[in-house]
């Protein structure tokens, strides 16, 4: 009977650590204009895109990150301030419900414990109770614990369930790729080819004024407000895609598409780290998603020479006017004579 509640704390503390664990490396983020990020290292394949819309990149401007959000902080205890609906939902259940039930849990064991061993020691207790049963007792510490695992199971169950949802089908689809040691993002319905995410420098971390290891020099970009698809595999060992601030961490095991999906509710800089050790340089290949208004993400969208699904290519739509204008006779032409065009710049 007795390791029935041994049991329940065990399950307890089980259940009560989630996927957002707190990273425990140093932050140092001076305030300072923040690295605009380098030209995909990796060729894409739509190389003609990218001149299709040269003018828009000035929109897009890297945002810096703010102290203490999306990051670790000196001395914290406590999981990271959360990003999504979701990742609050955890974290108030973890603070909320968990933890206080933990810790009445602990210290009526220990009062337990501490009443025997002062009670019931020889010296006060030389004549000792021959009792081997109790059935009410017996029948209480049975059916309290399970009681209380009960209770914990429906918050808990409801939100894995929740965070893995499949997505809607207007998410926003990423695929990552683990690699020794970076990381690959490609956006398939934005027509952004993989590019690689490297961990910055020392010195062009401070000079970015980003924390170093944890600073890239490409980061993933995601619209607020919207759900985000992640579609995540190993090219070469297991590696694991974690970002606290944002209740994400899943597998990237070669072989394998794993998926996993969240809804980032306000701007800003959110890192991670890859989170299995996968060989010698596991400690620097950190992950930073920069969560941006959704103007501001189709801005960077055509800044990597890719477009937002549904729109048309921005560069076909002056060519196509010329011809009708030049020639309103020639008009039914127009149409087929701009699909080539749309094709060549896409
Ligand atoms: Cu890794």
């Amino acid at each position: 009977m007795k390791m029935l509640k041994t049991l329940v704390i065990a399950a307890t503390l089980a259940i009560g650590a989630p996927a957002l664990a707190q990273d425990t490396t140093a932050p140092a983020a001076p305030a300072a204009a923040t690295a605009a990020p380098a030209t995909p290292a990796v060729a894409t394949p739509a190389p003609a895109a990218e001149a299709a819309a040269p003018a828009a990149d000035a929109t897009y401007v890297p945002m810096k990150p703010t102290d203490g959000i999306g990051q670790p902080v000196q001395g914290g205890i406590d999981f990271q301030p959360q990003a999504t609906d979701l990742g609050q939902r955890a974290k108030n259940l973890n603070n909320h419900v968990l933890l206080p039930i933990m810790t009445v849990v602990a210290l009526f064991v220990l009062g337990l414990l501490l009443w025997v061993i002062l009670r019931y020691r020889a010296k006060a207790n030389p004549v000792p109770s021959k009792t081997s049963h109790n059935t009410l007792i017996e029948v209480v510490w049975t059916a309290v614990p399970a009681l209380i695992l009960i209770a914990i199971a429906f918050p808990s169950l409801s939100l894995l369930a929740a965070q893995y949802k499949p997505a809607s089908a207007d998410a926003v689809v990423i695929k990552v790729k683990g690699y020794q040691w970076n990381w690959g993002y490609e956006y398939p319905d934005h027509g952004i080819g993989e590019y690689i995410s490297k961990m910055l420098d020392e010195p062009a971390a401070k000079a970015a004024g980003e924390p170093f290891q944890l600073a890239v020099d490409n980061r993933m970009v995601v619209p607020v407000g919207q759900e985000v698809k992640l579609i995540i595999t190993g090219a070469d060992v297991i590696h694991s895609f974690a970002v606290p601030a944002l209740l994400t961490k899943m597998d990237a095991v070669p072989g394998r598409a794993n998926e996993t999906t969240f809804t980032v509710n306000k701007p800003g800089v959110y890192y991670g780290q890859c989170s299995e050790l996968c060989g010698v340089d596991h400690a620097f290949m950190p992950i930073a998603v920069e969560a941006l208004p959704p103007e501001k993400f189709a801005a960077w969208v055509r800044s990597k020479g890719g477009k937002m699904p549904g729109e048309a290519a921005p560069a076909p739509a002056p060519a196509a006017a010329a011809p009708a204008a030049a020639a309103p006779a020639a008009a039914p032409a127009t149409v087929p004579a701009a699909a080539p065009a749309a094709a060549a710049t896409n």
